[in-house]
């Protein structure tokens, strides 16, 4: 078959036949670009004024060719926005180098457990598996949120927002299958709604990033019995014995407040991750948090950048600042760490992040740089410095899975003695 091409504004061509002329148009056969394409002969006009087409031996097809709009795919909407990964910021947290490594988190489970997740949201619902779903609040499949709630999606977008669609941001984790879980609400959380979530298709789900927790400055408080059996079976059972990832953010009550005081941040098998800004220095909401392990960009504050992502009813939106936002990038990043080596265990992932983070010159406020026992630069806000992407895929690679915990548990002691007493004759 033959197949004439052309352009024409106003086609004087009448495509119902070939018994045409071709006056004042300029036949062109054989145009570089279209013929490798498609198995077909063609021509094209040049000239637009009143093309006609004669017709030539064997020709079957007349086609005009029409502009149809289009759109690059090589971006997001507010990629130039995305400060924290686009390289716009210094010290890097690498994810572009850890990207063009290849990782994207594809074939990671991450559990989003918010405030409620819009799955149906135009950047995140390619990636959304929705039989994995759950509302622990309303008690059913649906964790879309209620009313105004955006917390949950902006926490989604970060981890895992689908990559060069054009729309909105892209996760850092943006291959990676995400899952809604549902749990807070005003109406606070029990033991079994948290123990329930935080153990929802444990086989399934590799990872879940939690953006909420105690109220700040309220003492001390721990995981509840029935939570604190059901993590211990994550951690014990969960990704066929590894265990599961918790990564928790580590809350926003400042220099005033500690995270050591809260049940799930303090806890040895949870990551707790906190926030510098873009100044470099940690966030003015960034707490005293010797548990914390690493940082992650936060945004906000002064004259600091906030963090853009996905927001609900198809939204892209921008300040965002806070502990939540640095956890979900976090686990994008230990999510590209588990594509990157699918044999860590919850154990080595810790030390991954303990020995891939790095303290730059990055400030904490009110605090100094301090060398632990192991001769590695901690700080009680910033943990071991920010999170590099591209060295924890890297180091990854080829880690030597670390050794299963031990605990040794001493019998208590009672020597029935005053402490007081104690006290004055220690001083
Ligand atoms: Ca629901
Ligand atoms: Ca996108
Ligand atoms: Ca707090």
């Amino acid at each position: 078959m033959i197949t004439c091409f052309y352009s024409a504004e106003d086609p004087y061509v009448s495509l119902n036949t070939t018994e045409e002329t071709l006056e004042n148009g300029n036949l062109v056969e054989g145009t570089s670009g279209y013929r490798n394409t498609v198995n077909v002969k063609f021509a094209k006009v040049e000239s637009r004024s009143k093309a006609k087409l004669k017709i030539i031996d064997g020709v079957e097809l007349v086609e005009e060719q029409i502009y149809e709009k289009r759109v690059l795919k090589s971006l997001d909407a507010y990629w130039v926005d995305m400060w924290a990964v686009n390289g716009d910021v210094v010290p890097s947290m690498k994810v572009l180098e850890a990207w063009n490594l290849g990782y994207s988190g594809r074939g990671i489970y991450i559990a989003v457990v918010d405030s409620g997740i819009d799955i149906y949201h135009e950047d995140l619902r390619v990636n959304m598996r929705s039989s994995y779903h759950y509302d622990f609040v309303s008690d059913d499949g649906d964790p879309s949120p209620v009313g105004s709630v955006t917390h949950g999606t902006n926490c989604a977008g970060l981890v895992g927002a689908e990559k060069d669609n054009n729309q909105c941001i892209a996760g850092i984790a943006y291959n990676a299958n995400l899952v809604g879980i549902r749990l807070i609400s005003i109406l606070g959380t029990t033991d079994v709604m948290d123990g329930t979530a935080l153990s929802h298709e444990q086989s399934t789900i590799d990872i879940y990033t939690n953006s909420w927790g105690s109220e700040d400055g309220h003492g001390f408080n721990s995981i509840r019995t029935y939570t604190y059996a059901a993590i211990e079976q994550g951690i014990r059972t969960g990704r066929n014995g590894k265990g599961n990832i918790y990564v928790f953010a580590a809350g926003n009550g400042g220099l005033d407040d500690n995270c050591n005081g809260d049940a799930f941040t303090r806890s040895r098998y949870i990551i707790t991750i906190s926030s510098i800004n873009s100044d470099g220095v940690s966030a003015t909401y960034a707490e005293v948090c010797t548990p914390a392990l690493a940082v992650a960009y936060g945004g906000g504050g002064g004259t600091n950048k906030y963090l853009y992502s996905t927001s609900p009813m198809d939204l892209c939106t921008g300040r965002h600042g806070g502990t939540s936002f640095s956890a979900p990038q976090a686990a994008a990043i230990i999510a590209l760490t588990l594509e990157a080596n699918p044999q860590l265990t919850w154990r080595d992932v810790q030390h991954l992040i303990v020995r891939t983070s790095k303290k730059h010159d990055l400030l904490g406020r009110k605090y100094n740089w301090q060398i632990n026992g192991a001769n590695l630069s901690v700080h009680p806000v910033l943990g071991f410095g920010l999170m590099d992407a591209e060295a924890m895929v890297k180091t990854a690679q080829t880690w030597r899975n670390v050794p299963i915990q031990c605990t040794y548990t001493s019998l208590t002691q009672n020597p029935h003695r005053d402490l007081k007493d104690v006290a004055l004759r220690l001083f």
